[in-house]
């Protein structure tokens, strides 16, 4: 059986961590779901003498507080499962400073020793390793500046090993300015070293909460839900499928080193009082949704409207002749629920059509559709499409536009000096992000 090891760096990468082991823990630890061994097996290790699964993870950060409450949890009584004490790894030296550069230069060689240590502990305790997924947030210093250096050392020491990113962009607006270098130099870093990113905007899933949950206080927490769900959702196992196995995965959304950046959107999202709702929904309206998710405006051919953060409407026709759609390069599509056989083999036929992809791609290895009969967290349908597609141009491009905007007048550039990032690692960040926005961009 083959496993996956998450690391998570940084207040984010931590907290949404803790998420996503519980949804995983509720998914199938509880119930007997049909792919539970294997699920378990994947994310959980588990020594008889235990009285909880123990998670396959390493946890960094630079700072005390979310590790203090991860380990208050680790002892509650009721819960299935906790962390490994010993693969927590703190420093009592006051946080990264919101600084790539000094999470990368100063803390992040700190780190390297005990956090290798931990992560060969977890690669022994592996049957086979299947990927390793990191988690962290882009916009601060631990996870993008310590977590890009960690995530070098590695890569280093396992070179073919899978590794994957699920990357958080931070909120558009109303947080630090040195948000958009930090994301800059962290996508940079990391592109070459990793296999794919997966990618999830603060921004998008703040509207689907409100929009969908009806969370009218909606914090960092309730996103981290949405993300716990989405990951979940395409990485948990499916019964008797190869595909589901997280190698052919990336393979199918990976096809092309130019294009990594993945992101996922899932439906049905819906308040937890409001059970009735889902019934309502067949597949098709479902694979039609997430279709509509891809769409862009006929002229300006920038997204129309985050379709995600809408509720699915039961089944519709689109009109094909007012629609354009961001291009494709693949799409993995996962439904997990009770689905008749005659249906289950053509639900993904939408999803290859020829106007959602470049000529070039050939049509075999556009849209892979997996099925699972049994539910994903005891929901009656539930859809997720992982989508390699040009739609991320935009929100990269708005974060490279604006890092640009504070670089040319020199702002804040002090503080990565002081710390070994100067101007040449800046140039050569942006003209990676460049050549990763034109790439998408000249898609058609
Ligand atoms: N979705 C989500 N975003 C977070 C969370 N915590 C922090 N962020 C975002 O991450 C960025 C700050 O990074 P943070 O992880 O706090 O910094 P670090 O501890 O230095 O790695 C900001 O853009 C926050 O909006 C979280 O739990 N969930
Ligand atoms: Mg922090």
């Amino acid at each position: 059986m083959m496993s996956v090891i998450t690391l998570q760096f940084g207040q984010c990468g931590n907290q949404i961590g803790h998420h996503l082991f519980s949804v995983l823990s509720q998914d199938v630890l509880n119930t007997n779901s049909c792919y539970s061994n294997e699920s378990k097996e994947r994310w959980f290790r588990n020594k008889p003498d235990e009285d909880k699964y123990v998670a396959r993870a390493v946890l960094v950060d630079t700072e005390q507080k979310v590790l203090t409450e991860v380990r208050k949890k680790n002892c509650d009584i009721g819960a299935l499962w906790k962390y490994d004490e010993t693969n927590i790894i703190s420093h009592n030296g006051g946080g990264a400073g919101n600084n790539w550069a000094y999470g990368h230069g100063r803390k992040g060689p700190q780190f390297e020793e005990m956090f290798m240590e931990g992560v060969r502990k977890e690669v022994e305790k592996c049957d086979r390793l299947l990927a390793t997924l990191s988690l962290l947030s882009s916009a601060g210093g631990t996870g993008s500046g310590v977590g890009s250096y960690l995530m070098e050392s590695y890569r280093d020491e396992f070179p073919t090993k899978v590794l994957l990113n699920a990357l958080v962009l931070p909120y558009r607006s109303g947080e630090v300015v040195i948000q958009n270098y930090n994301t800059v130099l962290t996508i940079a870093n990391l592109y070459d070293v990793s296999d794919m990113f997966v990618i999830f905007e603060n921004d998008n899933l703040h509207k689907m909460s409100e929009n969908l949950l009806k969370n009218k206080n909606t914090d960092l927490h309730d996103l981290n839900d949405l993300i716990a769900l989405k990951i979940g959702s395409l990485f948990q196992p499916m019964e008797r499928s190869e595909q589901s196995r997280i190698h052919d995965i990336i393979c199918h959304l990976i096809p092309h080193p130019e294009y990594k950046v993945v992101t996922i959107k899932s439906a049905p999202h819906y308040p937890k009082e409001s059970g009735v709702y889902e019934a309502s929904l067949d597949w098709k309206a479902l694979v039609t949704h997430m279709k509509q998710t891809l769409r862009v405006s006929y002229l300006e051919k920038e997204p129309v409207f985050d379709w995600e953060t809408k509720l699915p409407r039961p089944t519709q026709n689109l009109q094909h002749s007012l629609m354009q759609y961001s291009p494709c390069i693949s799409n993995f599509l996962v439904t997990r629920g009770k689905c008749e056989s005659d249906m289950k083999y053509s639900l993904a036929l939408p999803l290859d059509d020829n106007d959602l992809y470049p000529q070039w791609i050939p049509k075999g290895s556009r849209c892979l559709h997996v099925h699972q009969d049994g539910r994903f967290m005891d929901m009656d349908k539930f859809i997720s499409l992982a989508t390699n597609n040009s739609l991320v141009r935009y929100s990269l491009s708005n974060i490279v536009e604006k890092a640009w905007k504070t670089y040319v007048h020199k702002a804040h550039l002090h503080q990565y000096r002081k710390f070994g990032v100067g101007e040449e690692d800046f140039l050569e960040s942006f003209a990676k992000m460049e050549s990763v926005i034109k790439s998408y961009e000249e898609l058609k």
